[in-house]
């Protein structure tokens, strides 16, 4: 039609070019018709984009564009207010299929969308072929009490009649007007409390359904995520909740609720008053306007510039002073967290992540088989138990692995440690006597981070330059 042709072109041709923040346009080539049109029933799906929301023959920016904008702002990405590949790679995501309405952090459908009982029930309706009946009960089971341990809410289950909550799997057109999209994209949906279909969850049996696999999608992340909406929570966008609308694999053994989930939840219902004290702590998500804050690695990844702390990561592009927070794991599903150490080799175009004894290799985004090797596969003595942080240094083809006072010397090429090594520290590194948390070299220089300060240096001349805060590179941008 004559509307979907002109919201199109605004797409492919950056035709907002007016606005200050279109800096990353996608050259057209990037971005197929297919994509264009996937991008456009994204936006009517999650952002509330209309058809009556009207052409862009209309002065000022088109609804479509705004829409996009949204979007962008919503998960933190460049604004750019066109369809870039960061943007695409963001709506391929597998994920919730509950609008995304609210910008902010935890947010809840409003207060007259909660329950007005702290006794509810559910009922499994049928089961995916998936996973054991047993598998299933005690993901759903699990999924309810992570909300329960927070709140005075108490869940029983029924076998028969109609619960509260009712739970179902389902292909495709299943009775409810949104209708499930086969494989991947949505991944479940679920309504807000009120009577009849409010509070139910349904997935879909499209999905590959797992207990506790990373092959597959987690019954038990999905559901937890899915009943905060049965409970009155909307969206969040905050990368580390639970409500964040992406799926990101994460494991169902150690799972605690972020911070920001139990914020929203007891905003409706109040604190657990039996909560038990030996619960560990409900973690925040780490803010990088925080100056205090020590990363935990830092190394460059194809132009790109990558921030790591605890399971999360910032990725920076240098021309942007917008990083953007995700969990590791929703880059690398296998990956470590809170990690020693990473670097990124040139020579083989691979990223190394550091934990421990072990280490682990991707191709960008791919892992590499055989991984994770060890310490000492490496040649590194068998008593550093772990490594503070390492770097690639270009010039030389050599890695540095630093460890306590002493750091190590690695010929990338011929794979092997050098003779001479460890050395100390501060022979080297001027005002460095020992405890280096991260390093990375950029634009030839080397950069060593110790707590919150980085030093810069020019390993050529042996020269301390500069000494920095961590927003140098990282810089606080929440607005
Ligand atoms: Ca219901
Ligand atoms: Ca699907
Ligand atoms: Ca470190
Ligand atoms: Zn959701
Ligand atoms: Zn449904």
């Amino acid at each position: 039609t004559h509307i979907q042709r002109a919201n199109m072109k605004s797409f492919s041709l950056c035709i907002l070019l007016s606005l200050a923040v279109t800096v990353h346009c996608v050259p057209l080539s990037d971005v197929t018709v297919q994509d264009e049109s996937f991008a456009e029933s994204y936006l009517k799906k999650f952002f509330n984009l209309t058809e009556e929301s009207g052409p862009s023959v209309r002065r000022g920016v088109s609804p479509l564009t705004k829409k996009l904008i949204e979007m962008q702002s919503f998960f933190g990405l460049n604004i750019t207010g066109t369809l870039d590949a960061d943007t695409l790679a963001m709506m391929k995501k597998p994920r919730c299929g509950v609008p995304d309405t609210n910008i902010g952090q935890f947010s809840t459908f409003g207060n007259n969308l909660k329950w007005q009982k702290n006794s509810l029930t559910y009922r499994i309706e049928n089961y995916t072929p998936d996973m054991s009946v047993s598998e299933v009960d005690d993901s759903i089971e699990k999924a309810l009490q992570v909300w329960a341990r927070v709140t005075p809410l108490r869940f029983t289950r029924i076998k028969r009649g109609t619960a509260d909550i009712m739970i179902s799997f389902a292909r495709r057109s299943h009775g409810d007007y949104y209708p499930f999209d086969g494989p991947d994209g949505t991944l479940a949906h679920a309504f807000a409390p009120s009577n009849g279909i409010g509070g139910d969850a349904h997935f879909d049996d499209d999905e590959n359904f797992t207990f506790r696999s990373n092959r597959g999608y987690v019954l038990f992340i999905v559901a937890a995520h899915e009943f905060g909406h049965s409970l009155g929570l909307s969206h969040s966008d905050d990368p580390g909740a639970l409500m964040y609308p992406t799926y990101s694999y994460r494991n169902p053994d150690t799972f605690v609720l972020p911070r920001d989930d139990v914020r929203g939840i007891q905003s409706l219902y109040g604190p657990n008053s039996e909560k038990d004290p030996s619960e560990p702590e409900n973690p925040d998500t780490p803010d990088v306007c925080d100056s205090s804050m020590v990363l935990d690695a830092v190394t460059t990844l194809r132009g790109e510039m990558l921030f790591f702390k605890d399971s999360f990561l910032w990725r920076k592009h240098p021309q942007s002073n917008r990083p953007q927070q995700s969990l590791i794991r929703s880059l690398w599903p296998d990956a470590p967290v809170n990690i020693d150490a990473a670097y990124e080799s040139r020579e083989s175009d691979k990223i190394f992540l550091f934990k421990d004894r072990k280490f682990w290799a991707y191709t960008g985004y791919t892992p590499v088989k055989g991984y994770p090797k060890t310490l000492s596969s490496l040649g590194l003595p068998k008593t550093v138990k772990k490594i503070d942080a390492a770097f690639y240094d270009a010039d030389s083809g050599r890695t540095l692995f630093f460890t306590g006072n002493d750091f190590f010397s690695y010929n990338e090429a011929r794979r092997t440690m050098d003779w001479g090594y460890p050395r100390r520290l501060d022979y080297t590194f001027q005002r460095m006597p020992n405890k280096v948390t991260a390093a990375f070299q950029y634009r030839g220089f080397t950069y060593i981070y110790r707590g919150p300060y980085i030093f810069e240096y020019d390993l050529r001349y042996g020269r301390l330059y500069r000494i920095l805060r961590n927003s140098y590179f990282l810089p606080c941008s929440n607005f």
